[in-house]
């Protein structure tokens, strides 16, 4: 296990890791006590409306367990867009969480994997699934701030961020990315952003960046900011209308939070956007 601290610079910054070293909402814990993959991220993918009819005692049961599966579907498919990895290269989970994509990606290409999160805790937990798991000499999840990790230049085959790019400058971030990935090295974000065709960001952004104390960003900014840090982009996919049926069952779920209504309104008429962009370094 290894566990390394750097200092945590900004008053934001502690904002942030006091948030998320305090976040025990039953939508993350008891999906990921599912299966052990703890995910910080959302579903894509056709629900399966027959949980809805299961038995009294098996439904809340049935329904956590399909909001797993579409959540660990979206994971599979950033996975998707890293493109080939060898067992002996590294890869980065840029805001990891509790740690589930990174460990989806290890199972996927048994290579070296280095996820990052400002939460002590959640670095914390993120390591005893790894053990639990049996891969903790090969995923490593350590406390830090993604735009400073301290990592070895150069020495990332990929590196994603999965709905993490909203706690970060974009100019920064990416500048981060580009100088740990390799050259031919591939970088993917899923993330919400708002749609700029709409103008300033609408009432529902406002109400998803207090929810989750983060600054969601205009699309055109991703462009701009990777365009500015040698990463091209190889594949951009609209994700949005997958995401909607994961967010119509969570909102009839027993684990819904009250965000739900944000966000499904904010998807459907368009003004705000699930997106996934994939990029190669140049
Ligand atoms: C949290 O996931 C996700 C974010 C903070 C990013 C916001 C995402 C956007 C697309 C805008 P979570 O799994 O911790 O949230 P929840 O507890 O609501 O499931
Ligand atoms: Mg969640």
């Amino acid at each position: 296990m290894t566990t390394s601290t750097r200092p945590i610079p900004s008053p934001y910054q502690n904002d942030i890791a006091r948030y998320w070293n305090e976040e025990e909402r039953p939508v993350n814990l008891r999906l990921g006590e599912v299966d052990g993959l703890y995910h910080h991220h959302y579903g894509v993918g056709d629900v399966n409306w027959s949980v809805l009819d299961a038995a009294p005692a098996d439904r809340d049961q049935a329904i956590i367990d399909e909001l797993h599966r579409l959540e660990t579907a979206q994971a599979e498919l950033l996975i998707d867009s890293l493109g080939y990895v060898a067992p002996e290269e590294r890869i980065l989970d840029a805001g990891c969480g509790r740690g589930g994509t990174s460990l989806l990606a290890h199972a996927r290409f048994g290579c070296h994997v280095d996820g990052v999160t400002l939460s002590s805790k959640q670095a914390a937990f993120a390591n005893e699934q790894a053990e639990l798991g049996g891969v903790s000499d090969r995923v490593a999840f350590h406390t830090g701030n993604m735009l400073d990790t301290g990592f070895t230049p150069g020495a990332y085959q990929a590196a994603w961020n999965n709905e993490s790019t909203m706690y970060v400058d974009l100019m920064d971030l990416f500048g981060a990315h580009a100088r740990l990935l390799k050259r031919g090295g591939r970088y993917v974000t899923v993330t919400g952003c708002y749609n700029e065709v709409y103008g300033q960001p609408s009432k529902a952004v406002s109400t998803i960046n207090a929810h989750y104390e983060c600054n969601i960003h205009g699309r055109s900014e991703y462009f701009r900011a990777m365009a500015a840090n040698r990463l091209t982009p190889v594949e951009v996919r609209d994700l949005t209308p997958l995401t909607i049926p994961y967010w119509e069952l969570r909102a009839k779920s027993s684990v819904a939070t009250g965000i739900e209504e944000a966000f499904l309104s904010s998807y459907r008429d368009g003004s705000f956007q699930y997106l996934l962009i994939a990029a190669d370094r140049i």
